[in-house]
């Protein structure tokens, strides 16, 4: 992968200002939009059956998140993936807590099969709960294991026909065929909720500017990684301070940045 060119990237996305359309869960979504709006990108959150579809067909890509999943919030995703798919814009699967009940895991499974996924972005547990393999969950949060995250890559990939992105100290991204990783990123990431789900709507805003999929998941990763490595070096250990810097280092870090720290 190419690394100046996966780092400049976000030059596109700030002259685009894609508009994103989040379907997502009640806890991030004020997080969610002021990271869109940090990074130069044009986020709206639109729920009701009635507008979604044609939300969906002037965006530049769709997230769906179901960390605070009901009924109606499905039926809305649906009409809204349906959409997306029409007019052929990306679509963003965030299965948040996916494998902790059963509910979460057969709504995530039903929007792979219904809509046509571009990007599958969660912890290893959810992949692999999502993918039929127990692997702990606690809430929305991964447990840890020693498993092949390559192999869970590759293999939910090919199985949804979608890119994976699997994230947590090491992320690693698949479509099946090519496997590449990142070790960016800070530990105080998982101290502030909401860091996953920014990071799915963020894949929205690069899938938006960049057709090449893995490219476009690599570019949002290294940037976001490198971005909270400076936010968390501003901030030090205090994880009110580091969600403040994270939107400023969003806003302000720049491809050179990116491309001599991507690791
Ligand atoms: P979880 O609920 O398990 O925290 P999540 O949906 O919040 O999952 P993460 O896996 O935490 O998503 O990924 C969000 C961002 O945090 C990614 O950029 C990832 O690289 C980074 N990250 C997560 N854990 C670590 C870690 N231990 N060290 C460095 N970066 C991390
Ligand atoms: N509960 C339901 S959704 C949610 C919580 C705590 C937010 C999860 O955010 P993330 O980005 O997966 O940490
Ligand atoms: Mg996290
Ligand atoms: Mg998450």
């Amino acid at each position: 992968m190419d690394k100046a060119q996966a780092a400049s990237l976000i030059s596109n996305v700030r002259e685009v200002s894609p508009l994103v359309h989040n379907i997502t869960n009640t806890v991030v979504t004020n997080f969610t939009a002021n990271g869109l709006l940090a990074a130069g990108a044009s986020p709206v959150m639109a729920y009701a059956r009635e507008e979604v579809a044609d939300m969906a067909k002037i965006a530049g890509a769709l997230v769906l998140n179901i960390g605070t999943l009901t009924n109606e919030v499905v039926e809305a995703m649906l009409l809204a993936g349906k959409a997306a798919n029409e007019v052929e814009i990306p679509v963003i699967l965030d299965p948040v807590g996916a494998g902790a009940t059963p509910y979460r895991t057969a709504t995530a499974r039903r929007i792979l099969k219904e809509i046509d996924v571009q990007y599958l972005r969660g912890n290893a547990a959810e992949i692999a709960n999502i993918a039929g393999k127990k692997w702990a969950i606690k809430g929305v949060d991964a447990s840890e294991g020693p498993r092949n995250r390559d192999s869970l890559a590759s293999k939910a990939a090919m199985m949804f026909g979608c890119i994976v992105v699997v994230t947590g100290e090491t992320d690693t991204i698949s479509d099946g065929a090519t496997t590449i990783h990142l070790s960016n990123g800070h530990p105080i990431l998982t101290k502030v909720t909401g860091t996953g789900c920014l990071l799915s709507s963020l894949l929205g805003a690069f899938a938006a500017v960049e057709p090449d999929s893995l490219l476009a998941a690599y570019g949002a990763l290294a940037f976001y990684g490198v971005a909270s490595e400076l936010a968390a070096e501003q901030a030090g250990n205090r994880p009110g301070s580091f969600q403040i810097e994270l939107l400023n280092q969003l806003s302000q870090v720049t491809p050179t940045q990116i491309e001599e720290n991507i690791r």
